[in-house]
């Protein structure tokens, strides 16, 4: 039982240097289940800049049994969580302590725990100190030496950091392992894993010459199911040496999968521990979103090698830069594997995609909180979308202030800088800038920086006035953010606006700014006031501006575009970004009207016709079709609203889903039947846009067909579902059965539960599908209760609680969001009930209710009813608690 709790709050100008460094550490571990053994013997110095004091270490749920220094015992007091030595010698000392913990037990998923019956750790943030007393906090590095003793055959395997040094027996039953990492690192990099595993080995030679060996280390069975990942790692090392002269610094470099994780992936030191959801694929059993999202996390953990692991952070504060910046070069990689200009554009719009339905919300939410936060009482609260998504846009921000050449440039020097070093955000702004004096980065370097403290979505209107007599075109950018959290009143930010201009038949128009002689065809203007105007000369006829060209900043704008120029931009934009939004600005302006003046949704034909030239296009590629084709999100649709109707946003989404598949039906047919593929599987960007679409146009079949009553495309969906060759189209089909509510979709759940029953990952894909099934009359509520009982549901296995609470509470706003406030019910339910197992997936749970104030009645007070609900609660966790308590502030 926990005890109430009492949150305390950590400010991070408070920041102090540690009163003492440790420089080596020796661990054993003596492995078992129920009580692991854990010895660690320490190098210890008084930091000299620091007045005299205790040595304090962190610990939590350990079991102390010796504490030496320099061989002798010492008086000691254990006050909270933490261990303190009052006399710790001024000279520098040896610290051997002695502890025990339960690894079995360990239910947080966080420190030592099992899974399937193998040992695993996860550190970050604060899990080391859940395995032995130490200074956890990523300033402090330290170099490691691990040995770990256990039952040989029921852990052939042991791994830990860095490289083998010696490995044997121990008697007949034990057996041993010893290895060292000769790069000092912050505790949360440690790791270690023992287990029954097998491992797919490749040797790789880099351009350098130097040789390694990757392993991927999975339970036996599983090994099939780890070429994407191999495959994926040898790309991102092949990149990072190309892009960023960043080769691989270890002989060895290993990555494991694990069933019971809490997010998707963690960068140890040379052993990448990953959710298996985030390692695994075969084309039986994920889809081509499963493969890329493999390849861009492999990619994520692997770049952290260098942002985050040889250079990071000062403190935990500073998490985006080793987070913004890793996001924005998985994303850099994903595009540049993506390969063509079209391919890369649809990469661009699925990340703008993720940050406006979770970073956005995040943003005018109680969680608002800045890229660089200044305070939290739980750490695990802030691995947010702020902190990774708008702090790699952040990143990208400066790479189009200064190009491409010259982030490079700035990244080669942070590295020269700061190698070895536990640094901050401050630090890489600065060797951006000095790598690029004269840059419009430079020049207003701290005003840049406001992007790292304020939190908020910027509004940014744009309205131009063209002067035909003089031609010119005079544009007006105003930019304002709304008051967040603590902080009412905001400055200016530096706001980078990528545009073009385009006539309105749809030609490129040059642009040259008054007073310039530059000429071209695309510019990026720095917007850092709360208003400017940008006069452009020589314009010959009468502009229609594509603003934000790539999404250069995350902010909303209000450009006032009427229909006819957004046609225009869907048309010709040479800007594919735009292109797309464009599309997605009439479907929005559409559905906005429909939900502000609570009358049902009729699209027009204009629209219709739009969509249609659309997915006729000769030339547009599949995927872009059908992320054009597909409707903005019931999420970024509500930032737009004041006051927001859950289910009149869902209302009108349906509707026009519904009249899209009405109106294109002929298009759909033709569509799906263009883009069958032959032949076998490959996740391609070409196969896999093929595949999108067919199944969106499958869905869209099946979807009109309930309507009309016709049976052939469901009968269809069924055959393909049962013929299906890969899980992208089984699953597509699966999907298009179940949410259109049709009635071959008991068959077909059925029928994919009893075919993939031994296979957690793919049973997730079931629950999840169940989750997420669009509302018809409180059936698929009913449904999700229902699983629940479900003999395969477990709250224990974060995944597979995801897949079936997360997708109702967070992707389901229709069947959650409930005017006799069961959603909400449910929801207090299963926070109470997983905050008892794992208080980091209780805490994400939790933020569902973070805009419980923005949402209409009656909505709006039986949410506020549930949240008081679980505050009433004396003993949450620090991570509900601070998640509760910010929602109600
Ligand atoms: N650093 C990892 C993500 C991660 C963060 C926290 C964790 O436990 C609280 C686990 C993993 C990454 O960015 O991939
Ligand atoms: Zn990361």
């Amino acid at each position: 039982m926990r005890e109430g709790s009492v949150t305390t709050l950590i400010r991070r100008e408070d920041y102090q240097a540690p009163a003492f460094w440790i420089r080596t550490v020796d661990l054993t571990f003596d492995l078992d289940p129920a009580k692991t053994l854990v010895t660690a013997k320490m190098q210890i110095a008084r930091n000299s800049a620091v007045a005299h004091g205790p040595l304090r270490l962190h610990g939590e749920e350990l079991n102390l049994l010796r504490c030496l220094i320099n061989g002798e015992s010492v008086s000691f007091r254990q006050e909270g969580a933490e261990l303190i030595i009052d006399n710790a010698p001024d000279a520098d000392f040896a610290l051997e302590l002695r502890n025990t913990c339960a690894p079995e037990k360990n239910t947080t998923l966080s420190g030592l725990y099992t899974s399937g019956g193998s040992f695993f750790t996860q550190c970050e943030a604060e899990g080391f100190r859940r395995i032995c007393y130490f200074l956890d906090r990523p300033d402090v590095m330290a170099v490691y030496t691990v040995t770990l003793r256990a039952d040989k055959a029921k852990y052939p395997v042991l791994l830990s950091n860095g490289n083998l040094l010696e490995s044997g027996d121990l008697d007949a039953t034990r057996h041993f392992a010893k290895w060292h990492d000769p790069f000092p690192k912050p505790s949360y990099l440690f790791a270690l894993v023992a287990g029954d595993l097998v491992a797919r080995e490749q040797r790789v030679r880099t351009r350098a010459g130097k040789d390694h060996l990757l392993q991927v280390y999975v339970r036996r069975g599983d090994l099939e199911k780890t070429e994407h990942a191999m495959n994926s790692l040898i790309a991102s090392m092949v990149w990072d040496e190309a892009r960023f002269k960043l080769p691989l610094d270890l002989e060895r470099f290993m990555v494991v999968g694990v069933s019971d994780f809490n997010m998707g992936a963690m960068e140890n030191k040379g052993l990448n521990i990953f959710n298996t959801s985030a390692l695994l694929a075969s084309p039986a059993t994920a889809t081509d979103t499963d493969f890329n999202r493999i390849e861009s996390i492999v990619a994520h953990e692997y770049f952290h090698n260098w942002t985050g692991n040889r250079v990071t952070c000062r403190d935990w504060f500073q998490l985006s830069l080793k987070e913004g910046l890793t996001v924005f070069r998985d994303q850099e990689f994903s595009m540049d594997m993506a390969g063509s200009p079209s391919a890369r554009a649809v990469c661009r719009i699925a990340d703008v995609r993720q940050l406006r339905a979770a970073q956005f919300p995040e943003d005018s939410g109680a969680m608002a909180h800045p890229v660089r936060p200044d305070s939290y009482s739980e750490i695990n609260n802030f691995y947010t979308a702020t902190v990774y998504d708008k702090g790699s846009e952040v990143v990208r921000m400066y790479q189009t202030l200064v190009g491409r050449a010259g982030f490079e440039k700035g990244m080669s020097l942070y590295f020269e800088r700061h190698d070895g070093q536990a640094v901050t955000c401050d630090d890489f702004a600065q060797a951006i800038a000095d790598a690029n004096p004269g840059s419009a980065l430079s020049l207003r370097l701290e005003a840049f920086k406001r992007w790292y403290s304020q939190a908020g979505t910027p509004r940014l209107q744009a309205r131009g006035v063209y002067d035909a007599a003089a031609q010119t075109y005079t544009l007006s950018l105003t930019q304002h953010n709304p008051a967040s959290p603590g902080q009412e009143h905001k400055l200016p930010q530096v706001i980078p606006v990528a545009l073009g201009l385009l006539s309105e038949q749809g030609q490129v128009l040059p642009l040259q700014l008054q007073g310039s002689t530059e000429v071209s065809n695309e510019q990026v203007l720095v917007l850092e006031e709360a208003q400017q105007s940008f006069v452009f000369v020589g314009v010959a006829s009468e502009p229609v501006p594509s603003l934000l060209r790539g999404f250069s900043a995350p902010v909303l704008l209000d450009d006032g575009l009427t229909d006819a120029q957004l046609l225009v931009l869907l048309q010709h934009d040479v800007d594919a970004f735009n292109r797309w939004e464009a599309g997605q600005r009439l479907a929005l302006n559409r559905i906005l009207a429909a939900v502000r003046s609570g009358t049902p949704l009729q699209l027009d034909g204009a629209f219709i016709q739009a969509m249609r030239a659309v997915l006729r296009h000769p030339e547009l590629d599949a995927a872009f079709k059908e992320i054009a084709l597909t409707l903005p999100g019931e999420a970024y649709i509500a930032e737009q609203l004041a006051v927001v109707d859950p289910q009149a946003i869902h209302a009108a989404v349906e509707a026009a889903q519904v009249q899209l598949a009405a109106a294109l039906r002929e298009d759909w047919i033709t569509a799906f039947e263009a883009n069958q593929i032959q032949g076998g599987y490959t996740p391609d960007p070409v196969s896999s846009g093929k595949r999108a679409l067919a199944n969106l146009a499958l869905s869209m079949l099946v979807l009109d067909a309930q309507k009309s009553g016709d049976t052939v495309w469901p009968g269809r969906a069924y055959q393909r579902f049962k013929d299906a060759g890969n899980m992208t189209e089984r699953l597509g089909a699966l999907a298009a059965l179940v949410n259109a509510h049709a009635e071959l979709a008991e068959a077909a759940l059925a029928r994919f539960h009893e075919l993939f029953k031994d296979d957690a990952l793919v049973i997730d894909k079931w629950f999840a599908l169940q989750g997420r099934t669009p509302e018809k009359d409180g059936r698929s509520f009913a449904r999700v209760r229902q699983l629940l009982q479900h003999p395969d549901f477990t709250l224990k296995n974060p995944n597979r609680a995801r897949s079936l609470i997360f997708s109702l509470c967070m992707f389901n706003p229709a069947a959650f969001h409930r005017a006799d406030a069961a959603g909400y019910v449910f929801w207090a339910e299963q926070v109470l009930a997983l905050d008892a197992i794992n208080p980091q997936v209780a805490g994400r749970l939790a933020r569902v209710m973070d805009r419980w104030n923005v949402l209409a009645e009656p909505y709006r007070s039986a949410a506020l009813l549930a949240v008081q609900r679980v505050a009433a609660k004396p003993d949450l966790s620090p991570d509900v608690r601070e998640i509760i308590t910010r929602a109600l502030a």
